[in-house]
């Protein structure tokens, strides 16, 4: 079953504004001028990508399907690849899986690390996994039973998650969850700036 995809919500426009806005930092490869991106633009933008992880029956496989606009998918190694069309010509693919490799996160712009709030201890691996990489990601508790149990600040502590790593909350089953929890990594990405996670800078004209 395919989801039914966020096109058309303000939480899409608000992604993919962060795409036009971001002047190739989210994505490879660097442009110069400023200003939206025209169409033909975004047909040389080669496709971003986004990892979501997390440990077995977290709600990656519905998280994907939720807010993509095509049915996922799912490859080797119980790994779902769905898509979420930004322009015409510029698709972001989400990439589900719960191996941790290299090639599952070449040229990811980040991660999302789902986490069950019943069995937070099923993170503990991969988000050692990502603080140990280069790939920037956040942290998101899929809230199974509608709300938390626990405040957020008390998830972080179970998690040991540093406090520079954005945490927050989502639901999967639900496609503007899923999409806002998506620009939530967006925006973290583009505003790591001066670190590792930066591309070079763009060549002054
Ligand atoms: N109630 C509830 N169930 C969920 C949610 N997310 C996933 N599930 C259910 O949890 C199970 C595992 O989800 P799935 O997406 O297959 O997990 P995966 O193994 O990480 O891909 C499925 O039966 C989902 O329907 C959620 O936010 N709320
Ligand atoms: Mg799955």
């Amino acid at each position: 079953m395919g989801g039914r995809g966020v096109d058309g919500t303000p939480i899409f426009d608000e992604l993919r504004g962060l795409f036009d806005e971001s002047h190739g930092r989210v994505d490879a490869p660097s442009r110069s001028g400023s200003g939206p991106r025209t169409e033909a633009e975004n047909a040389d933008r080669p496709p971003a990508k986004i990892v979501v992880t997390g440990g077995r029956g977290v709600g990656k496989t519905t998280f994907v399907t939720s807010v993509s606009d095509t049915d996922p998918v799912t490859v080797k190694a119980a790994t779902d690849v769905g898509r979420v069309t930004l322009h015409r010509d510029l698709l972001l693919y989400l990439l589900g899986t719960a191996e941790p490799s290299q090639a599952a996160f070449a040229g990811a712009l980040g991660a999302v690390v789902l986490v069950d709030p019943r069995r937070v201890e099923d993170a503990f691996a991969m988000i050692t996994y990502f603080e140990r990489s280069d790939v920037p990601f956040i942290v998101a508790v899929n809230m199974f039973d509608g709300e938390l149990r626990h405040e957020l600040d008390e998830y972080r502590e179970a998690l040991a998650l540093h406090p520079d790593v954005p945490l927050t909350t989502c639901d999967a089953r639900n496609p503007e969850s899923a999409a806002r929890t998506l620009q939530e990594l967006v925006s973290y990405t583009m505003n790591i700036g001066g670190s590792d996670h930066s591309p070079p800078p763009e060549v002054p004209v």
